[in-house]
């Protein structure tokens, strides 16, 4: 409550009521001042109870298709064309993806979008020791051309659109792509789709980098000026909010971000020789789409705004594609709940109604049980339909923009683009997005969001059905899909060793020093490189190792928010009551209880850590964060030789069952058995017991109160060490 009122305190002031509807209101509410009813969202926009006509006075109405298109950038919208369908999916082999692919595509879907294994993402070959947990495990182990072949076997590359998230291993993936399309009779100026290629935002969230930002930047000019020449039909990036968002961002940041991001690709572009209008044409967006209904409408329609009024202003574009923001969105994963799952199906329409009110070119819509583990069949049916009946039984189709107009909407709107353009000044005050990345101010940002979000809604400030309210009394275990990782990971082995047996080794070595040798002189495009190289079959780890030698592995250098968590947390008594008992632990150990959290194999989701690590921090614990990708043998020396109380693991891509029993064994090995071991994450309770008999002390749902979490790590500790 008195957050609330500190909120409304801050927004009373610029808030004026039209003096009828206050006299109305005030009679309604017997008395109790109408200024109770501000809400102040996460982004510091002060919502009204009610907009009327005064709040567009002296703004005229805009149509879609016309600058600074809002409204979309085509006159007619869904009614020309609906959005695609376009579901992210993959898993285990590319046999297995393919099937999986056909069947969706039969069932309503009209556009594919891959999912690449973690392992694939960073580099790496699927036989090599660091993936062992990985591959095949969150998207689907691709490891030559011949795996990208079978991937779209009977599917007529010329026809569908494919999308490809990928970042890290950006080059060998593309040009698997391009060189599968070639032996299945597709010319490349043929082929549609979108390349994920944003790597700016994996240094701020999503951590699936190989190389150095600046060799990266390089690799992303050299696809974009490949692509405009060679396939003007492909889109050459999409410039992604949406993990910004999953990570903690509020509305405003997630668009200030992007399009900052989008700005500097736009600049590497001209850096490199190419026009705004080589590139801006094929730039494509990616947004994350959350529970707040209307502020996410407006985002859409404020991104397109602000997109086409800074290149206007910035590049003067020829073309009036360059304009336009086409955009794909995600409903937001982060907002599903292990908690009475059905829920998520609830939750998902109405972030799918959002993203196709704000008018979205393409819309993934997430499974319910993806809190847990990967869709099934039948959750994935279910995510696809929400869709496929939103477009065919509503009439939500039949009419461009249809929130153009609506005061609220249009106030929303503003609002939104004018907090967003505050933040682009602070990134170019800082010299773009490059430069703001390497002072750690968008990273650092991104993080007290997310602790001070966890903070509200552990409080119970926000609410969240099932979690903080409404629980259910007993939770009744769902399916969940189940991968023989191991399984995955021989015949992938096996594949590999067949594809290089089979080659001619000679040409796919000379192939592989030409990319090394470009990497060094900057003479040559690194893709057009790659494609020769794919075609010569060398592998994902061969063409990336080419490359790393020349610009070395990256590795992030991080820090803990402190004071986020514990500044927004309301109920002080209850923080200081396990506070306090953190104190007398000190006095009677002589030290802090010490926990190293950290991650293992190649999953980089580093929210749930974070948050984790700021909490305990705020808490008083003596907190490490480890680096990312450790094996399971790094993380528990490391344990070993900072003398922790608790190891710490959260788990968001599936490879627990490999990669905890393996740490439990590394620290039993070294003698380390007094080390708690905690996990928390993305892991199906029907693995609970599995990791308990493993020796794993505490397992931790999504969801869980830190506090919760932090009293009972603590009591942990006390038992196993008998303090
Ligand atoms: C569309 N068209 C129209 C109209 N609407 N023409 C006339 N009137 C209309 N009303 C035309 C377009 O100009 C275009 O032709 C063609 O129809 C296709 O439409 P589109 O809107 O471009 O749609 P699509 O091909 O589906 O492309 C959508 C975008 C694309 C542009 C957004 O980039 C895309 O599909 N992105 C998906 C990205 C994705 O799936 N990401 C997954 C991330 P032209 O092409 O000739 O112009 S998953 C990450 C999950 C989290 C994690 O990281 O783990």
């Amino acid at each position: 409550k008195s957050c609330t009122s500190r909120f409304i305190g801050r927004a009373l002031s610029q808030i004026k009521y039209n003096s009828q509807w206050e006299k109305l209101a005030k009679k309604e509410l017997r008395g109790k001042d109408p200024k109770s009813l501000l809400y102040v969202s996460p982004e510091n926009i002060t919502v009204k109870p009610v907009y009327l006509e005064e709040d567009r006075k002296g703004k005229k109405g805009e149509m879609p298709g016309v600058f600074p298109l809002s409204r979309g950038h085509y006159a007619t919208m869904y009614t020309g064309r609906k959005h695609t369908i376009r579901q992210y999916a993959g898993f285990s082999t590319a046999k297995e993806s393919n099937e999986f692919y056909k069947k969706n595509l039969k069932a309503g879907q009209t556009g594919l979008s891959v999912a690449f294994s973690l392992s694939t993402h960073r580099g790496y070959d699927s036989d090599n020791p660091r993936v062992s947990g990985d591959v095949g495990m969150a998207g689907v182990a691709i490891d030559t051309v011949e795996d990208m072949k079978v991937l779209f076997s009977g599917i007529p590359l010329d026809k569908m659109s494919v999308s490809m998230t990928m970042n890290g291993a950006v080059l060998p993936c593309l040009a698997f792509y391009i060189v599968a399309a070639q032996e299945q009779g597709v010319p490349q100026e043929k082929l549609s789709g979108t390349i994920q290629n944003d790597i700016l935002k994996e240094f701020m969230v999503r951590n699936t980098f190989i190389y150095p930002p600046e060799p990266s930047m390089h690799i992303i000019s050299d696809i974009m000026a490949y692509l405009s020449k060679k396939l003007p039909r492909y889109n050459s990036i999409s410039i992604s909010g949406y993990h910004i968002q999953e990570a903690g961002a509020d509305k405003a940041t997630e668009l200030a971000f992007t399009l900052a991001d989008g700005l500097e690709y736009v600049d590497t572009a001209i850096k490199a020789g190419l026009t705004v209008d080589d590139v801006a044409p094929r730039f494509s967006f990616f947004f994350g789409i959350g529970m707040n209904f209307y502020m996410e409408i407006a985002k859409l329609r404020a991104a397109r705004r602000l997109w086409a009024k800074l290149l206007q202003e910035r590049y003067q574009p020829k073309k009036a594609k360059s304009l336009m923001l086409r955009t794909h969105c995600q409903t937001s994963g982060w907002s599903l709940t292990e908690q009475d799952p059905y829920n998520n199906i609830i939750r998902t329409t109405i972030e799918a109604m959002a993203a196709m009110f704000g008018q979205t070119q393409s819309l993934h819509t997430n499974s319910f049980d993806e809190a847990v583990g990967l869709p099934t069949e039948f959750s994935a049916r279910l995510a696809r339909n929400t869709q496929v009946v939103l477009q065919e039984e509503t009439e939500i189709t039949r009419v461009a923009d249809p929130w153009g107009g609506s005061y609220m909407m249009e106030a929303l709107t503003d609002e939104l683009e004018k907090k967003a353009l505050t933040i682009i000044k602070e990134i170019d005050d800082l010299g773009g997005m490059t430069k703001a990345i390497a002072t750690g101010m968008p990273k650092l940002r991104i993080e007290e969001a997310a602790a001070r979000k966890q903070a509200r809604i552990d409080s119970g400030l926000d609410t969240i059905v099932g979690v903080n309210k409404y629980q259910l009394e007993d939770e009744e275990p769902i399916d969940v899909r189940v991968i023989d990782n191991t399984q995955v990971r021989l015949e992938q082995i096996a594949s590999i060793k067949k594809v290089k047996q089979e080659r001619n080794n000679k040409k796919a070595m000379e192939c592989l020093e030409a990319l090394t040798e470009c990497a060094k002189t900057g003479k040559g495009n690194l893709l057009d490189l790659s494609i020769n190289a794919a075609r010569a079959r060398c592998t994902v780890g061969e063409i990336s190792d080419s490359l790393e030698k020349v610009y070395g592995r990256y590795q992030l250098m991080d820090s803990v928010v402190q004071g986020a968590y514990k500044g927004s947390f309301i109920n002080k008594n209850e923080f200081e009551n396990l506070s306090d008992q953190v104190e007398d632990f000190k006095k009677k150990v002589g030290r802090r209880p010490r926990i190293l959290a950290g991650k293992l194999g190649q999953d980089g989701h580093d929210r749930g850590i974070k948050v984790i690590a700021s909490g305990f921090s705020d808490l008083g614990f003596d907190v490490d964060v480890g680096p990312l990708f450790q094996t399971p043998k790094e993380l528990a020396k490391d344990a070993i030789t900072s003398d922790v109380d608790v190891v710490g693991v959260s788990s968001l891509a599936a490879g627990h069952k490999t990669l905890l029993p393996d740490l439990i064994s590394e620290l039993k090995k070294n003698g380390a058995k007094d080390i708690v071991v905690i996990c928390g994450g993305v892991i199906p309770p029907q693995d609970y017991d599995y990791l308990y008999e493993k020796g794993v002390h505490l397992v931790f749902g999504p969801g869980t109160k830190i506090l919760d979490c932090a009293q009972q790590t603590l009591d942990k500790i006390k038992e196993i060490k008998k303090i």
